[in-house]
């Protein structure tokens, strides 16, 4: 197949990416945009057609009836491959949460230097829900028994996991009648692998309900359980005003950029950044002192708790660099390119890694420890420092928007009620009536195979046109940020009358951005809360909302597509179908196809499809939340009953000479 070169226009929609792809290219210097060029994916590999979990293979089923050496068929191998990228993606935010519950442990021990129980509420209430005695017991106690209560959630081998039990009660009682509840979260990753071992299971279908299993000990277990003791440790999100972009890196300054998951490092980077002898020791050094700024979902994590500016997206990571203004780059785990430590050579940045799971050959290893993470945190801000006067040229784009994140569902909660009243009734009655037509969810990464951004923000704007309330977290989050629409006021001309009502009325951004990706569980407490306000059926798969993840390329967004169909959503995904088969063979035969979409439907009224083109997304977005509405029997959705208040009526009075606008408004004679 012929290769082909992008334009960085045709690269990336974001103009800050664009000048450092120009920059890049006068440099010489590859990206990950320029490797998707080189190098075009394996059509056989990508379609889920190619077996290679044994030696007498790799298999490739290229033809009508071909099975593996060993008769393994297209469909086994096709589920075998999925549920594979499910444990694994299940795997890496589950090992996340158990981290956390270490730190929780250490916390609530007084052995973790640094950390601090700073939502006491939420420990309480998460602790209560597992039916841990709080009355009369000190914060520690009760952090000691949450923090034991899931550590055992990981090893346990028998029953049910007790995070499944925050589903809505319909919901569990399905997953127990389809047996499906994970029974323990190391457990289903473990017999994911197992099954899918030569001459073990076999039967598609029978393999991808484990994959369920599998993805439900992520959702609804590992990340839930990460989320929890995040806001435990860090603070509950709430709205804060931050700044997305490469334009956040400052010329004067130390800049260090943050990067990966897990926001125990970070957080103490930040706490570091803000002590008297670091700052003095970085204006010895010459500087205006140390500038943080985060790459993927470590800069959701410290952008939604503290405000620090994020750098951008997935594909940011290599841009930082190339702005020649990092002094080091702090990565811990998850979604950290290789390419990162040669790119790094052509400038004077440090990639320094953290975690005792992820070295990459090259960079610095100052591994992070919880016991001494202050201490840990502080050493790494000085290497940055002394690296500073090593600092080239730099060309920093002069780029970045404003943006309001921090909507964790505790304060959506609170926002539509107050706090004596703080209740998702504003919400679901906005839908019953029509002002909010329905709810979608626009999650996941960048890939650089397609348009950086594009597909993300394109798919976002016809929504909210069609008066969608939109919330994102990840990558897609990000996207959004740089492009503004995470603002109220710059979002709101861009989106339908009833919608924009609603966010006059409560004063938010019609794009509410929840956090990392382990927080999507956030949305799932959402729509489970949603069901038990009432009015909108009584489980999540009647409710009118879609999950969408239009540029995903990791295996933690598999997991996650794959509990939120479990949880009842409509999840679609962009770009590349791993289950594809051949494109010009697509038949009523494509066993797995057909069964995570109509098959996964019946049983559990979610389903997953791979649709590449925005626009098809879009429509059968709105085909979706329309017949759900219909099957609530809710008032038909007429946009031409909204807007004729607020603000909007406002603007339009502006246009009259001022003599009369007082008859336009009330009715009555100049
Ligand atoms: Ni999610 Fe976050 Fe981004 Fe994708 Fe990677 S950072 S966990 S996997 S690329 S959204």
């Amino acid at each position: 197949m012929a290769k082909q070169t992008r334009s960085p226009e045709e690269r990336t929609i974001d103009p800050a990416a664009q000048q450092m792809l120009i920059h890049a290219d006068e440099l010489k210097i590859g990206t990950a945009f320029s490797r998707a060029d080189k190098m075009s994916p394996c059509n056989i590999g990508s379609a889920g057609m190619c077996c290679k979990i044994c030696g007498m293979g790799p298999c490739r089923l290229t033809k009508e009836g071909d099975t593996g050496v060993c008769g393994a068929t297209i469909d086994t191998i096709q589920a075998r491959n999925l549920i594979r990228s499910i444990a694994a993606g299940a795997a890496a935010h589950s090992d996340h949460g158990r981290d956390m519950a270490f730190i929780l442990k250490a916390v609530a021990n007084g052995r973790a230097e640094g950390y601090a129980l700073r939502d006491i509420a939420k420990l309480r209430l998460v602790a209560q829900r597992y039916n841990i005695g709080i009355d009369g017991r000190a914060p520690e106690e009760i952090a000691n028994d949450l923090a034991d209560l899931y550590l055992a959630q990981f090893g346990q081998q028998k029953g049910e996991v007790v995070v499944a039990k925050n589903a809505p009660a319909k919901r569990l009682q399905l997953w127990r009648d389809l047996n499906v509840v994970p029974r323990g979260i190391d457990r289903e990753v473990v017999e994911a692998l197992h099954r899918t071992h030569i001459g073990d299971d076999q039967d598609p279908e029978h393999i991808l309900n484990h994959a369920v299993r599998t993805a439900l000990a992520d959702g609804w277990g590992g990340s839930m359980i990460a989320t929890d003791i995040s806001d435990i440790l860090f603070g509950t999100p709430a709205p804060i005003l931050g700044e997305a972009n490469l334009g956040v890196l400052k010329e004067d300054m130390v800049n260090v950029i943050v990067h990966g998951h897990e926001p125990t490092l970070s957080e103490m980077i930040v706490a570091a950044s803000q002590d008297p002898e670091i700052i003095a020791y970085a204006r010895a050094a010459g500087s205006n002192g140390v500038n943080l700024a985060g790459i993927c979902c470590t800069a959701n994590e410290i952008l939604m708790r503290q405000g620090i500016p994020a750098a951008g997206n997935f594909l940011h990571q290599e841009l930082s660099i190339l702005t020649g203004a990092v002094e080091a780059m702090v990565v811990d785990v998850q979604c950290i390119m290789q390419a990162l430590v040669g790119l790094a050579e052509n400038f004077h940045t440090k990639i320094i890694t953290t975690s005792p799971k992820v070295k990459i050959k090259g960079a610095t290893h100052i591994e992070f420890d919880e016991h001494h993470a202050l201490t840990i945190a502080k050493k790494i801000l000085r290497e940055a420092i002394d690296n500073y006067a090593n600092r080239g040229q730099t060309k920093i784009p002069q780029i970045k928007e404003k943006l309001i994140p921090g909507f964790s569902h505790e304060y959506i909660n609170y926002m539509l009620g107050g706090s004596y009243r703080a209740s998702f009734r504003p919400l679901n009655d906005a839908i019953r009536d029509g002002r909010i037509r329905g709810v979608a969810a626009i999650v996941g990464c960048n890939n650089p195979r397609s348009q950086q951004d594009y597909l993300h923000t394109k798919v976002t704007r016809a929504l909210l046109k069609q008066d969608v309330l939109v919330v994102e977290t990840g990558c897609g989050a990000i996207a959004a940020a740089k492009l503004g629409l995470l603002l109220g006021e710059a979002g709101l001309d861009q989106v339908g009358p009833g919608l924009r009502e609603v966010c006059e009325t409560i004063g938010i951004p019609p794009v509410l951005h929840m956090g990392s990706c382990v927080d999507n569980t956030r949305i799932l407490t959402v729509l489970t809360q949603m069901v038990e306000e009432g009015g909108l059926g009584d489980d999540i798969d009647q409710i009118p909302a879609v999950g969408l993840a239009p540029e995903w390329m990791s295996e933690k967004a598999l997991a996650i597509g794959t509990y939120c169909v479990a949880s009842g959503a409509y999840v679609m995904f962009g770009g590349a179908s791993p289950v594809s088969g051949m494109p010009d063979k697509v038949s009523d035969s494509d066993v797995v196809l057909h069964y995570i979409s109509e098959g996964w439907e019946k049983m559990y009224g979610g389903k997953l499809e791979f649709v590449a083109d925005p626009d098809e997304m879009v429509r059968r977005t709105l085909d979706h939340i329309d017949k759900k509405r219909a099957a609530l029997g809710l008032k038909l959705y007429k946009p031409e009953n909204f807007g004729r208040s607020g603000d909007d009526r406002m603007l339009a009075l502006e246009e009259l000479p001022i003599s009369e606008r007082r008859a336009a408004l009330y009715g009555v004679p100049a």
